[in-house]
């Protein structure tokens, strides 16, 4: 026997399913599954011409977005798991989790889902198995990534796959948890069929334990989003740019250029994650370990996105949309409400309150993205000319700045702050500090996280530049000031071009701010005053910060890498320093 038909055995003696079924992947197989969601509710057909090849998911009305509360991770040592993260250890994991399997399946279908996380047959990807009875999830799964035959292929007879139990349970958030081993590299999950809690591949492998996985073996599993930027004469940059869930990853990796003509063009590698690892040539070098997008439908609309509403326009499951009586999805910022519309709930919607969920979602293949670049799945992956970190702050951090150095990036993206948002599941609009957008997903202690990116800035020879940037600063009516989506495309401009030794900038205690003629500012209608508060850095604001960031600091004790905490302390003095 094979190991993975040896874990599969296993499971089932304890899952004790109706039925097993292999799943491969195929067209046909889909169909079957689709079918059956049909038939029992799990999944509604949209609109024949106006959506063909959608389907409509609802799911469990508590169970929306990833219960961050409810996510472990279950190191031998609870100091591994780090101050940022929910601690269980192994042993309680498997007398309080483990027994929730315990003939879960009864009644019910056990899919197995092989699949590779990374473009097939390059030496950079990876294989995991999802056992799951849920058969969306399954459907997702095959969206998401290279699902079935292919996978079970490439894993062959080795043992080196990351195995991963998935139960609907009884959806109860009492009985839900998302447990991650990365000493083993396993993962079990029971009690959601959410997205980040049950698609295995996406948070729980391709973040938490890829991480841990990327520590050890020198390289780095990240938050982030890939895309293409060509310059007129055809001279390509790749960037790579972490920001939380739902603040614009998708938008941005799919912008449409509004000087196309001009030659200048933006194309989507990845919308999500990233694995980085250094090549010979001392360049940063990424993959998108995902197939598929899973994106925020809210704010996916003709101007934000229209890329995005293109790819969902056919062959999409939308999950919690809103949904016209005869079968078009719908939800906030696509256009104006329909006259008539169902909620994600599918009860008539009286125009209170919102129609779809504010996290609702689309899952869609990354082919069907019309700005996909022809790189995408480069089994060798791209060269990262700039990195860029962004969170969401209605006050304090400029447009863009630019770190001074490799080691001033990490200090940069370890001390992030953003709003919360709808993606997972609390109070929204709060800052809370954000490391490189890994807050949820980082699989080990997060003081080593920073030691491992300091680690990694020394193993390249040409490190890319890391800027900070922020879309979402407002005025004192609360509206934002920068117009965003295409347009941040000059801001990307700007990147490239310190990149290349050429745009001008001014220091600043934070880092390097562009000077206001550094910014292409024309036909965007802004003011001189709403320039200038784009890019000022307010030092009260910023001093405001520090004793914020060094809490979050000591939280990580010995563990936090000196060189972080001397940062600060320079960043400290600057900030008081009086300007002469
Ligand atoms: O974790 S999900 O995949 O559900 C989405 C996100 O929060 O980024
Ligand atoms: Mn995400």
């Amino acid at each position: 026997m094979k190991p993975v038909e040896q874990w599969v055995f296993e499971m089932e003696r304890t899952l004790r399913p109706d039925r097993v079924v292999w799943c491969d992947g195929s067209e046909a197989e889909n169909a079957r599954l689709v079918e059956g969601m049909l038939a029992d509710g799990t999944l509604h057909r949209l609109h024949a011409q106006q959506a063909p090849g959608c389907y409509l998911h609802r799911s469990h009305p508590s169970d929306v977005a990833r219960t961050e509360h409810l996510t472990f991770i279950a190191s031998r040592n609870r100091a591994d798991a780090g101050p940022t993260n929910n601690w269980m250890a192994p042993h309680e994991a498997r007398e309080r989790v483990f027994p929730l399997f315990d003939g879960a399946m009864k009644g019910r279908t056990l899919y197995v889902v092989p699949y590779v996380m990374g473009p097939l047959g390059s030496p950079f990807s990876k294989v995991g198995v999802e056992i799951t009875d849920s058969p969306y999830v399954v459907a997702s799964m095959r969206v998401m990534t290279r699902m079935g035959r292919s996978a079970l292929d490439q894993l062959g007879t080795s043992p080196d796959f990351v195995p991963g139990l998935h139960s609907l349970g009884d959806l109860s958030p009492d009985r839900r948890f998302i447990v991650h081993f990365p000493e083993e590299r396993a993962i079990w999950s029971v009690g959601s069929g959410y997205g980040g809690n049950a698609l295995l591949g996406k948070k729980c492998f391709a973040l938490r334990i890829a991480g841990a996985l990327a520590r050890d073996q020198g390289w780095m599993a990240e938050h982030m989003l890939i895309l293409e930027l060509e310059l007129p004469g055809g001279e390509v940059h790749y960037v790579a740019g972490a920001f939380p869930s739902a603040c614009g990853k998708t938008n941005l990796a799919m912008l449409v250029s509004p000087l196309e003509a001009q030659g200048y063009k933006v194309r989507t590698l990845g919308d999500d994650i990233a694995w980085l690892r250094p090549g010979a040539d001392g360049r940063l070098w990424a993959v998108n370990p995902e197939a598929g997008f899973f994106g925020v439908l809210p704010g996916t609309g003709p101007r934000t996105n229209p890329s995005g509403l293109a790819m969902i326009s056919s062959d999409t499951i939308f999950t919690n949309a809103a949904v016209t009586p005869d079968g078009v999805p719908w939800w906030e910022g696509k256009h104006d409400p329909p006259a008539e519309l169902l909620d994600w709930q599918g009860r008539p919607w009286d125009g209170a309150g919102k129609a779809a969920h504010p996290n609702s979602r689309f899952t869609v293949s990354a082919s069907r993205c019309p700005s996909i670049s022809p790189r995408w799945q480069d089994p060798q992956g791209v060269p990262i000319s700039a990195i860029l970190f962004g969170g969401r702050r209605a006050r304090l951090a400029p447009l863009v700045f630019e770190s001074r150095d490799w080691e001033h990036g990490v200090f940069v993206g370890a001390t992030m702050g953003s709003e919360t948002t709808a993606a997972a599941t609390g109070q929204v609009g709060v800052v809370r500090r954000d490391p490189m957008a890994m807050l949820p997903f980082c699989g080990y202690n997060m003081g080593d996280y920073f030691a491992h990116w300091l680690g990694m800035g020394r193993s390249l020879s040409r490190p890319p530049a890391i800027f900070h940037v922020n879309w979402f600063r407002t005025d004192a009516r609360g509206r934002f000031v920068w117009p965003g989506f295409g347009e941040n495309l000059r801001v990307l401009l700007w990147m490239i071009e310190r990149v290349k030794g050429r745009a001008a900038a001014e220091e600043t205690p934070i880092g390097l701010v562009p000077t206001e003629g550094a910014i292409n500012w024309d036909g965007l209608g802004l003011g001189a005053a709403e320039r200038q508060m784009l890019l000022s850095v307010d030092r009260g604001e910023w001093a405001a910060e520090v004793p914020e960031i060094r809490a979050f600091f000591d939280r990580f004790g010995e563990r936090l890498p000196d060189a972080l905490g001397l940062r600060l302390r320079a960043l400290e003095q600057d900030l008081t320093k009086v300007a002469v």
